[in-house]
């Protein structure tokens, strides 16, 4: 909730989706080939149930950024969205995995937007969020929906931690939803949620969210 009302205030509306998706939404959209290791079967939550008509097989949606795909295909820009909520990938959970945890993703597009607008807006968030003495970092990083891409850190008493990736809309996505990549350019990042709240709250185990301990939950 708090992280929806700090990028609220950015001007970020909340879209929302299925947590069911197909293929095109979850992948092929996003400029992901058959080919791409993430979309080996067992990187999925595919469904064991028949395929459905022409939809192909379904799965547990891996990221948020289905949501985004479904909100550009629906409405022209300019687009200033949110999503966030459960994806699954099936890792065995440890201290930092989970088989279901949660993402908040930003996706900006209009004429004439810029990295620097991307910066800006996470620096706002992590200030929001954290507090006026974070820093933020870029690292040069690969997705295969976004170009330039990055690894976004922040730098909260004097610990980096990762806290998730962004870049400028690959014009493949672009071109995927009808928009005109001559014409439009965007940014997306996409956040852990349990990541940046372990963080502000001294968390050193993602299980902790999940096991119902009212002694944990009472902390809060
Ligand atoms: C991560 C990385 C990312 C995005 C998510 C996005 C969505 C659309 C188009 C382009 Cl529709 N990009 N989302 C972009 C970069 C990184 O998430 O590590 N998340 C935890």
């Amino acid at each position: 909730e708090e992280l929806k009302e700090i990028l609220g205030r950015l001007g970020f509306n909340v879209a929302d989706g299925p947590e069911i998706e197909d293929e095109r939404h979850n992948f092929e959209a996003l400029n992901i080939p058959a080919s791409h290791p993430a979309r080996d079967p067992l990187e999925n939550f595919y469904l064991a149930t028949a395929e459905r008509g022409a939809g192909g097989p379904l799965l547990l949606r891996s990221q948020t950024s289905t949501v985004q795909i479904r909100v550009m295909e629906a409405t022209q820009p300019p687009v200033r969205i949110i999503s966030l909520g459960r994806v699954y990938r099936p890792d065995t959970a440890d201290d930092t995995h989970y088989p279901m945890f949660h993402q908040i993703e930003g996706l900006l597009v209009d004429r004439k937007v810029t990295m620097a607008d991307l910066k800006s807006t996470l620096r706002l968030f992590a200030a929001a969020y954290f507090g006026g003495d974070v820093h933020i970092r870029f690292r040069p990083s690969f997705f295969p929906f976004t170009e330039p891409s990055v690894e976004v850190d922040m730098s909260w008493h004097d610990r980096w931690i990762e806290m998730g990736g962004a870049g400028m809309v690959d014009p493949h996505v672009l071109q995927a939803v009808g928009y005109d990549p001559e014409e439009y350019t965007g940014f997306a990042f996409g956040l852990g949620v349990e990541r940046v709240c372990a963080r502000r709250h001294q968390v050193t185990d993602i299980r902790e969210f999940y096991k119902n301990d009212v002694r944990f939950l009472r902390q809060f």
